[in-house]
């Protein structure tokens, strides 16, 4: 350690870290907006700056690698009045529709440091950049933007994609995207992690709380949720509770409370999935076709592929995703058994994820002019809303989900993290190859948050290749070998976002690497709770092939279930 002298106070800290770094981990507030522990730093928000002794000018402390022997002070009256400035300089261009911006809430690190410092810009000169609401999934509004470049740094060297670029002019800078085309006509893969780091309102998910308020109020419709795995295990931090914290049986008692007639499961199809997507490997193994065979639930995993390798889309699994299966069946399956006539059904789903929002618009996604998944709300939008209607989530009494699709096992909610597809898989697979003889269970070995994990498996005297990446940037890494011919993998797990929906666009902010290793801990911690844990064990999935489907990988079972990306 070396030694340093930080407001008045010496300590003894870790070399190699900025003094920003330093002072959020000796709780010293240092407040920020260019600056994300996720991302490299930006430099370009000026309001992290200290003094340092000896340093003629006040320093950028996101940027300063702390020293031995440094004194430094994060806020004398300089500090301060410097800070001040800086707000003061974004606030005069920035819309004040706080009372009903998205980010209302305590959401805002601008409101947050503009109330911290008490700063009131006297007059405003808003540059009217205009909205861009173009996209399903993701809403800019370029006015609120402040030149922080998150969204440009996650973009490109998180995702690898770089859809945006920044503009400098009169009236501050601001990003945009490249050519300044709208949003849905770029390389966008809805993937909001530029939502997820921005400090602000200017990317948000499109929000349709108040659509799916007006529904809840309607008599004439029968309201039916699905919840994705990741919900159970990150809803809590929305209410103050430990990133991971299980929350599974406290969301069916607010969904309730708020006016859904039937509160099923994601978790229910991901076990489907785990049949139709395991048959489908089989049979690609036996045939020695389109291999490797590449996972299809996440769609902005999908977005990218169709963008970036069409020439590999016959190698993506044809399973819907667990999504959009749940989607085709709530609208046939369930109102068949019900008595119930699909058109008078809302199906509402739940996901920590942007680009469900585009995938449940995707022209495939329906039968007979009927959409599949009416409006998908991410974690944040309906952690909203509960707290709208004045439910607060670790108050209430657990309840079971509704019977015929609320079963899930621990294979379905390990889907949550990267490498879970494909345990899970591998779970039932395995079992199903050796008759049951290899009942493995802990999957070890493509278990962790690395963006990209290999593995070799025996299966049934067979060896089994696979890969799992996480991120865009990560699944390029594997598919530029799988393009060029240079890779030998049975099957290939890829989530669009790193560390898979536990990391999604749609998830609790903040969110950052330690928080998700939290989460994807206690999604491990569920799955080991679950009593069962193989996706072939689902009582309810065992039902619907009996009762409606006949056979994984059945006709019906495709007519519903499956689909063929072409674009
Ligand atoms: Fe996911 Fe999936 S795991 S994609 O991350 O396959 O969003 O949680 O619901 O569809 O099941 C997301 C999560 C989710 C699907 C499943």
């Amino acid at each position: 350690g070396i030694n340093v002298v930080i407001n008045n106070k010496s300590l003894t800290v870790m070399e190699g870290k900025t003094i920003l770094e330093v002072c959020r981990e000796v709780g010293i507030n240092i407040p920020t907006l260019c600056y994300h522990p996720d991302l490299k730093p930006g430099g370009v928000c000026n309001l992290c700056v200290v003094e340092v002794a000896g340093e003629t000018e006040l320093v950028k402390s996101c940027e300063t690698e702390i020293k031995a022997g440094m004194v430094i002070n994060t806020d004398t009256e300089e500090v301060i009045a410097s800070r001040k400035e800086v707000l003061n300089e974004i606030l005069v261009r920035h819309p004040n529709d706080c009372l009903t911006c998205d980010r209302v809430g305590g959401d805002c690190e601008l409101q947050n440091a503009a109330y911290y410092y008490n700063v009131h810009p006297k007059e405003r000169n808003i540059p009217g950049r205009g909205l861009d609401v173009s996209s399903f999934a993701l809403t800019r509004d370029m006015d609120k933007c402040i030149g922080c470049e998150r969204c440009i740094r996650v973009c490109e060297d998180v995702q690898g994609i770089g859809i945006y670029k920044k503009v400098e002019t009169e009236n501050g800078s601001y990003a945009t995207t490249k050519e300044d085309a709208p949003i849905a006509e770029t390389d966008c893969i809805n993937c909001g992690q530029c939502v997820k780091v921005c400090p602000v309102g200017a990317l948000t998910e499109k929000n349709e709380i108040h659509k799916v308020m007006a529904v809840l109020r309607d008599p004439t419709k029968h309201v039916v949720v699905q919840m994705a795995p990741a919900i159970k295990n990150t809803m809590g931090e929305e209410f103050g509770l430990a990133p991971g914290t299980d929350v599974t049986f406290k969301l069916p008692t607010a969904l309730r409370k708020i006016g859904v007639d039937k509160v099923f499961d994601t978790d229910f199809s991901a076990d489907l999935t785990i049949m139709e997507e395991g048959t489908e490997f089989l049979n690609r193994v036996k045939e020695g076709k389109n291999l490797p065979l590449l996972t299809s639930c996440s769609p902005g995993w999908i977005k990218y592929i169709e963008h970036n390798y069409p020439q590999l889309l016959d190698n993506v699994s044809s399973c819907k995703s667990p999504q959009q299966m749940f989607g085709a069946l709530a609208k046939s399956y369930y109102p068949e058994t019900a008595g119930l006539d699909p058109k008078d059904i809302f199906h509402l789903s739940i996901m920590p994820c942007t680009a469900k929002k585009f995938e449940a618009n995707r022209p495939e996604m329906g039968h007979g002019g009927i959409q599949d998944v009416d409006v998908v709300l991410t974690t944040r939008e309906l952690a909203k809303l509960f707290k709208l209607e004045g439910i607060h989530l670790p108050q209430l009494e657990d309840q079971a989900f509704d019977k015929l699709m609320g079963e899930g096992t621990g294979a379905a909610r390990i889907f949550a993290t990267t490498g879970g597809v494909m345990e899970a898989a591998l779970r039932t697979v395995t079992w199903i190859l050796t008759e049951g003889e290899m009942d493995a269970i802990d999957y070890q070995v493509v278990r962790g948050l690395e963006g990209v994990k290999e593995a070799e498996l025996e299966v049934a005297g067979m060896k089994v290749k696979v890969a799992i990446a996480s991120g865009t940037s990560n699944a390029k890494k594997l598919m530029d070998k799988v393009a060029a011919g240079e890779a030998d993998y049975h099957f290939i797990e890829v989530m669009g976002c790193p560390t898979g929906c536990i990391g999604g666009g749609g998830a609790p902010i903040p969110d950052n690497q330690a928080v998700k290793l939290q989460r994807m801990e206690g999604i491990y911690a569920s799955d080991a709770g679950n009593p069962v844990r193989r996706s072939h064990e689902n009582t309810e999935v065992q039902k619907i092939y009996k009762d409606y489907l006949g056979e994984p990988g059945s006709h019906k079972a495709h007519h519903l279930l499956h689909t063929h990306y072409v674009d």
